[in-house]
């Protein structure tokens, strides 16, 4: 099943973003960029032993403090499909203040870098929505609203992958209500 926006920019999947063959894929991590659960967990499974080695020396080197909500660190996919992971954090729904802003600039940074590092395909998780508790509706308006910008001014492909089938379903009806689907 897929379901593709804005003369086919974006595409929207169900599935496992791991096996995603795509330049890049986003991680929804955590500040001390370690590995966590959900989808993090799944792509240091995936990435193997050398993604957490390539974190712990962009810690030392460049965010001692830990990533702040809403940055981005780029690594490689190491054994990933993918060449590069796009690490960002969401906000925390019950407990970050400037929550929209925060997730729209996940959203807008890994797009940005993305282009930068010269990808032409960039898949990302619903980032936020599932440990961190942001609501799937109000997220995914986010990130229509940040993509539509965002692809505007860099010239890339995004593919969106939901998890559940239930994920997949309640975006493709935003889309279609908010008349951005093909
Ligand atoms: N492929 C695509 N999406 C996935 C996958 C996968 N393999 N696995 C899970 N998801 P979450 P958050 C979906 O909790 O809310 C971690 O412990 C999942 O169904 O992974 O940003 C980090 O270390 C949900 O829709 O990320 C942080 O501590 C979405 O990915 C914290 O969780 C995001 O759920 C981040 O929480």
């Amino acid at each position: 099943m897929s379901l593709t926006l804005w003369a086919g920019r974006v595409d929207v999947v169900s599935g496992d973003i791991t096996r995603l063959d795509v330049d890049a894929i986003v991680n929804a991590a955590n500040h001390s960029l370690m590995g966590g659960g959900g989808v993090d967990g799944a792509i240091y499974r995936a990435a193997g032993p050398a993604l957490k080695r390539a974190c712990r020396a962009l810690r030392e080197t460049h965010w001692p403090d830990g990533l702040p909500d809403g940055e981005v660190a780029l690594t490689e996919g190491f054994e990933l499909p993918a060449r590069y992971v796009i690490h960002t954090v969401g906000p925390v729904y019950a407990k970050t203040r400037d929550k929209s802003h925060l997730l729209a600039n996940c959203y807008r940074n890994a797009v940005a870098l993305a282009a930068e590092t010269g990808c032409r395909r960039i898949a990302f998780p619903a980032i936020s929505t599932g440990v961190y508790g942001y609501p799937f509706d109000d997220a995914a308006h986010i990130v229509i609203d940040t993509l539509h910008d965002a692809l505007a001014i860099h010239d890339l492909r995004v593919t969106l992958c939901f998890f559940s089938e239930r994920d997949y379903q309640a975006f493709a009806e935003i889309a279609m209500r908010r008349g951005v689907a093909d």
